[in-house]
């Protein structure tokens, strides 16, 4: 622009020089124009039109040329973003990316949940998106994992709280409430509320509801009474009848029938159960499959005390005074409220009998046994008390014993089929010959024992208190193996799978070979909150003994009162660290068990006293059985009391 605006001037000086200087543009010939306004048409001689020096355009730059970026600016609004957009899918959007607000693009992503326990149910708490349709390893889509830290529980459940562990919620619960729970609720809630009394494993809609005791054990509103609608009526009228006594009678309570098997015989056939009366001695072997209920004062009253009314019946024979036989029933037979006894052999009679056996659960059959004596025999060589041979037996709050003088094999606890249950009973064997056992258990029973007093006391050789080659669960029992010459032992497991929790064991007393427990031929035992005694005045005496294969974790115990507190089955261990060390042969786990004095005594002499070690030394076992008298003491007290659970049976309380 300069370089044509010099030039013009250089014109401009030449046409002035020869102009006539006027102001009007008049000439008509002249070729020189001195004003300032473009009059001319002809005789501006630059032919590209104002060639005056100033340059009089006044509109701004109108050319279509590119700004002097150095990108091009193709949008039609302005970029005025700051950053880069760093997402890694294309953003197809029509607007500016601002990056001041999210990526509006429509590539999918879902929201992920952890899943740290693996049980494909998430962790509500922890997320994370995550672009496509698909979680990474450990992650699911839902978040509703309850405990993300147990896979075995995963979802909320109603249930109503079970604290007597029968299966039965409380019915002071009106409404459930929301458990975290696995396929099922766990042990301590039920998913009904029907139990009417939820601190006793007694009462609930599926307990036998034992009759004229005041209580409703069932919860059906009302005791069960006694009467001609629901039984048949047995009282012995003198004390030569027998089983063909008084065939005539009708079996009501006005009229009863003068022997078991006569009542019984009427009662299948009517659907109803037997009340029979104290009155002479049953000398009869019966076969049942209705429920038999004793202790009655007989006609007309009928009132019942089996305590001071006692039913007693005794086998005549080798075969069992009372057979449960309900193979072909629905249901249980209960018979409660009897002295059953089996075959007493004389010494000096001249007779002979291989089996004396008081009252047996034969094949698929089921009896629960109540407020019972029951006694085998002596002079035989097999004496039992109690045997299942079926599917199930309860006895509870039974006394029990085995056989005398001089039997081979004396069980007062014969187990060999399906499962047995044994609840605060007094179980004891006093064989004076070999094979005592009080509870025997074979290798297709399993034995559930809680808060029995178990004692086999002999002076013969191999006596148990509880031996088992099947399955065994123990919870606080008092246990102990009495005199023996030889093999005197507390708990005998012989190719078992057992539970012991918070028993008391004692093995025998001023003999060889006495130990605690005895494990061996391949037993899985779980040993947790037990005191454990070699036995007193001991000659050679061991609290627990492990060979051959086992596996066993052994914690919280109190091992006292031994020459030795663990063997091998070549080592002997006298230091409680090393037991604990767990490097004796066959020791699953091992840790926490003690080896001082548990100071016992008060009742029963089993109850720890003030100073014990064994108060809030011991571990909550909820995780390994749950059961009434898991978490409640022998004397029903709730567990944990003070710091921690204590060890043995008793939970210390202050006086
Ligand atoms: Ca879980
Ligand atoms: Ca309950
Ligand atoms: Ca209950
Ligand atoms: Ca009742």
């Amino acid at each position: 622009m300069r370089y044509f605006f010099f030039v013009f001037l250089v014109m401009a000086f030449v046409f002035v020089g020869a102009c006539n200087c006027g102001d009007d543009d008049d000439d008509t010939g002249s070729l020189i124009d001195d004003d300032t306004a473009d009059d001319d048409t002809v005789l501006d001689d630059d032919l590209i039109g104002d060639d005056d020096d100033d340059d009089d355009d006044t509109t701004p730059d109108d050319d279509t040329t590119p700004d002097d970026d150095t990108t091009p600016d193709d949008d039609t609004t302005p970029d005025d973003d700051t950053t880069p957009d760093d997402d890694t899918t294309p953003d197809d959007d029509t607007t500016p990316d601002d990056d001041t607000t999210p990526d509006d693009d429509t590539t999918p992503s879902i929201t992920c949940y952890e899943d740290s326990d693996g049980d494909s149910y998430g962790n509500a708490l922890v997320s994370q998106e995550v672009p496509g349709d698909t979680c990474p390893i450990g992650w699911v889509e839902n978040d509703t994992d309850c405990d993300d830290n147990n896979e075995f529980i995963y979802q909320l459940l109603d249930g109503y709280t079970d604290a007597d562990y029968d299966g039965y919620g409380d019915e002071l619960e009106l409404t459930p409430t929301e458990v975290c729970s696995g396929a099922e609720l766990p042990d301590g809630y039920s998913a009904n509320n029907l139990d009417c009394d939820d601190g006793s494993i007694f009462y609930n809609p599926d307990a036998p509801d034992f009759p004229d005791d005041t209580f409703d054990q069932d919860c059906s509103g009302a005791d069960f009474v006694r009467s001609n609608d629901n039984g048949i009526f047995v009282e012995m009228p003198d004390d030569s009848s027998d089983a063909t006594g008084s065939g005539d009678a009708t079996g009501t309570m006005d009229d009863p029938f003068g022997s078991l098997a006569d009542g019984i015989t009427a009662a299948e056939i009517a659907g109803k159960v037997v009340f029979v009366a104290s009155s002479y001695t049953y000398n009869e072997n019966v076969t049942t499959s209705v429920s038999l209920y004793g202790g009655y004062g007989g006609a007309p009253e009928w009132t019942r005390d089996f305590e001071t009314n006692p039913t007693d019946v005794y086998s005549e024979n080798e075969t069992p005074a009372i057979i449960i036989d309900n193979a072909a029933k629905n249901g249980e037979v209960v018979v409660q409220g009897f002295n059953i006894y089996g075959i007493t052999i004389p010494p000096d009679s001249g007779l002979s009998s291989t089996y004396s056996r008081a009252i047996n659960v034969v094949a698929d059959s089921s009896g629960y046994i109540a407020d019972c004596t029951i006694g085998a025999g002596t002079g035989t060589s097999n004496a039992y008390g109690a045997s299942n041979l079926g599917d199930m037996m309860t006895l509870l709050r039974c006394t029990v014993y085995g056989g005398a003088i001089p039997p081979l094999n004396s069980y007062a606890v014969n187990a060999v089929t399906g499962t047995t249950i044994l609840i605060d009973n007094t179980i004891y064997d006093s064989s004076a010959t070999n094979g005592a056992r009080a509870v025997n258990g074979g290798s297709n029973s399993t034995i559930l024992a809680y808060n029995n007093n178990i004692l086999a006391d002999s002076d013969g050789s191999h006596t148990y208190g509880i031996i088992s080659s099947g399955t065994l669960v123990a919870v606080a029992n008092d246990i102990q193996a009495g005199d023996s010459c030889t093999n005197a032992v507390g708990v005998y497991l012989d190719g078992a799978t057992a539970t012991l929790l918070n028993n008391n064991i004692q093995g025998g007393d001023n003999c060889s070979a006495q130990d605690g427990l005895w494990i061996t031929n391949d037993t899985t035992a779980v040993i947790i909150n037990n005191i454990i005694s070699g036995g007193p005045d001991s000659g050679t005496s061991t609290a627990v003994s492990v060979a051959q294969t086992d596996d066993v974790t052994l914690f919280n115990n109190d091992l006292y009162e031994a020459d030795s507190l663990l063997w091998d089955g070549t080592t002997t261990y006298n230091d409680i660290a090393d037991v604990n060390a767990c490097t004796w042969t066959n020791c699953t786990a091992a840790g926490d068990n003690i080896t001082d004095d548990p100071l016992l005594g008060g009742t029963g002499g089993n109850h720890l006293q003030t100073g014990s070690p064994c108060i809030d030394t011991g571990l909550e076992v909820l995780d390994y059985h749950t059961h009434y008298y898991v978490d409640h003491d022998t004397d029903g007290e709730l567990r944990p009391v003070g710091l921690g659970w204590d060890i043995g049976l008793d939970e210390y309380v202050t006086e």
